[in-house]
């Protein structure tokens, strides 16, 4: 037996979570060695610790507790060297963590809530998309709590139908300034090549977009409200929605069990 094979990470996660997917993306890309532990929704509060900020990713690497997105793609990136989602050059690592922080900051919290604006009506789905690849008494116990965790999620993210409108508006500026940036023919958002901001777009404008290639539970199109399904359907014919498509289309590798 080699002993001196690395211990994986263990990565805790909320499956629908594009946060999740982002340090997921990550961390296959690298190959970083990690093992996932997938949760339902409040059941995450359970497998965290009470310190934590209370929300996933959460990873633990030997005596590294990372409870960051952000943190998670540094450290995974430094434990393997450096150079690989951020660039080695002082400015042109600057100007990826700048994007990095905008998206996390700007588009994800919007996408998120512009998402469940519209799937919190949808109980059966909802419920469905929250139990997908959780632990088998977690997703058992969603059909008791499920009422709970969806008033906790309402006045967390702070949900209302103006402030959905506003988030939309606010993900839209966030395409068009991504727009503004693709239009002189660049490939990717600040370097030559694939980087932590790209991989922070795509995952974090998913809910958006629905991309196939996306590792985090998300609905199919045709079961989602008309009304979300015609902004999706608009918001992938944009130059940013095919920018990220591209992105999980060309740089999100499939999983194993894909290649059979
Ligand atoms: N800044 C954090 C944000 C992560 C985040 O907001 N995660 C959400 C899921 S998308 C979460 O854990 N929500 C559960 C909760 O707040 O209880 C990061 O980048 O990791």
């Amino acid at each position: 037996m080699n002993t001196d094979a690395p211990i994986p990470a263990r990565l805790i996660t909320i499956p629908l979570s594009h946060f999740c997917e982002k340090a997921r993306w990550a961390l296959d890309r690298i190959n970083f060695p990690y093992h996932e532990e997938p949760h339902a929704p409040l059941f995450h509060r359970l497998a965290t610790q009470r310190k934590d900020p209370g929300t996933v990713p959460v990873m633990l690497a030997g005596r590294n507790r990372l409870v960051d997105s952000t943190e998670i793609l540094m450290h995974a990136d430094d434990a393997l060297g450096g150079g690989l989602l951020y660039p080695r050059e002082a400015a042109h690592r600057c100007e990826v963590a700048a994007l990095e922080e905008w998206f996390d900051t700007e588009l994800g919290p919007h996408t998120r809530r512009w998402a469940y604006q519209h799937l919190l009506p949808q109980r059966q789905l909802l419920r469905e998309l929250w139990s997908r690849d959780a632990p088998r008494i977690e997703a058992r116990l969603l059909a008791v709590i499920a009422p709970l965790a969806v008033r906790l999620v309402a006045s967390g993210y702070r949900i209302s139908p103006a402030s959905a409108q506003r988030s939309l508006g606010r993900i839209q500026e966030v395409f068009r300034q991504v727009d503004d940036k693709l239009r002189d023919g660049r490939r990717f958002l600040a370097a030559e090549r694939f980087t932590a901001a790209d991989l922070t777009f795509a995952a974090l404008a998913a809910p958006v977009l629905l991309p196939t290639q996306c590792r985090a539970v998300q609905p199919a199109l045709e079961t989602v409200p008309p009304a979300m399904r015609g902004e999706i359907l608009r918001f992938r014919d944009t130059e940013a929605g095919r920018f990220a498509l591209r992105m999980f289309a060309e740089e999100r590798s499939p999983r194993p069990s894909d290649l059979h």
